[in-house]
C-alpha cells in the first residue's frame, strides 16, 4: 500500500487542511498519515481563530511517525510559524523524505492570515529548495515571488522566479484568473493545463489539489502526470460541492 503524509492544520469543517487531505488520499487509494501543525476554529464563512501547535510537538509527531512508517510522498500545507517550517525542514532532511509537495498556505480563501511573516520567509529560504513541486495560487505566487500576479503572463514570470528559489517544479493554479482556469507548470519548460471554470466560491480547493498531486506522486506517477491527474480530480469533484452558510464545500471522493 502506498502512503502519503500530510503536515497541515486542523479545520473542523473538514473542507480544508488535514481532513480534506485525508479524504483525497483515501479517494485516490493511498494510505494517509497526518501531522497537525495548528488547530483552527472555522466554518464555511471563515477562520475565526488559530492555535498553533508547539513546534517541538510538531517535530515530535514527525519523528515518531517517520521512525516507523515511510511515506511515498509528503504534502506540506499550513505552517503558521518559522519554527514550524524549521521543524518540517529538519525532518525532511533527517529522514531523506522524497516527493515533497508544498501548498504554501498564506491566506485563507476568506482573507485571514494563515502564516506569520517569518514563516513565509523561512518557507522561501529553507523549504522551497527541498520541494519536488510547489502549488501556489495567484496570491501565494505573488507573495513568494515578490510581484503582483494577475494574468497568465504574470504567472509565467512568477514561475521562473519561484523555480529560482529551488523547487524542481512550480505549478501556479489559476482558479482565480477570472474566465479561464489555467494552471501553469514550469520545470524549465512551460506546460499549461486548462480546466473547466466552475462558478462559485469554494473552500479548500488548494488543499485538495495539492493532496491529489501528492497522492499521484506516492503512486509513482511523474510530476506532470500527477498534476494532470489532480486537475482531472478537481474537475470531477467541483460540480458536486454542497453549500454551508458561506463557501461551497467539496466532498472529495470524486465519484458521482
Ligand atoms: O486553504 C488554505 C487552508 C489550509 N489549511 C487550513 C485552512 C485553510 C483555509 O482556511 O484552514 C487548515
Amino acid at each position: 500500500m502506498k502512503k502519503a503524509l500530510t503536515i497541515a492544520g486542523f479545520d473542523p469543517s473538514g473542507g480544508a487542511g488535514l481532513q480534506a487531505d485525508l479524504k483525497v488520499f483515501h479517494s485516490c487509494h493511498v494510505y494517509g498519515l497526518s501531522v497537525v501543525s495548528c488547530l483552527t476554529a472555522q466554518n464555511t464563512s471563515g477562520v475565526s481563530s488559530i492555535m498553533p501547535v508547539d513546534a517541538g510537538f510538531v517535530g515530535k509527531q514527525l519523528n515518531v511517525i517517520l521512525s516507523d512508517l515511510r511515506p511515498d510522498a509528503t504534502k506540506v500545507g499550513m505552517l503558521y510559524t518559522a519554527a514550524h517550517v524549521r521543524a518540517v525542514v529538519r525532518c525532511i532532511l533527517k529522514f531523506g523524505l522524497k516527493n515533497i509537495v508544498l501548498d504554501p498556505v498564506i491566506l485563507s480563501s476568506t482573507g485571514k492570515s494563515l502564516a506569520q511573516k517569518g514563516a513565509v520567509r523561512a518557507m522561501r529560504k529553507d523549504l522551497l529548495p527541498l520541494c519536488t513541486v510547489i502549488t501556489p495560487n495567484l496570491h501565494e505566487a505573488g507573495v513568494l515571488a515578490g510581484i503582483a500576479v494577475r494574468t497568465v503572463s504574470d504567472m509565467k514570470i512568477a514561475a521562473k522566479v519561484l523555480k529560482g528559489l529551488g523547487p524542481e517544479f512550480v505549478v501556479i493554479t489559476g482558479g482565480h484568473l477570472g474566465k479561464e482556469a489555467e494552471d501553469v507548470l514550469y520545470d524549465g519548460d512551460f506546460l499549461s493545463f486548462r480546466g473547466k471554470r466552475v462558478s462559485g466560491e469554494f473552500h479548500g480547493t488548494g488543499c485538495m489539489f495539492s493532496a491529489a498531486v501528492a497522492a499521484g506522486l506516492a503512486k509513482g506517477r511523474s510530476v506532470t502526470s500527477a498534476v494532470s491527474g489532480a486537475k482531472k480530480f478537481m474537475d470531477r469533484i467541483l460540480p458536486d460541492a454542497f453549500s454551508g452558510k458561506g463557501r461551497l464545500m467539496l466532498l472529495g471522493w470524486g465519484a458521482r
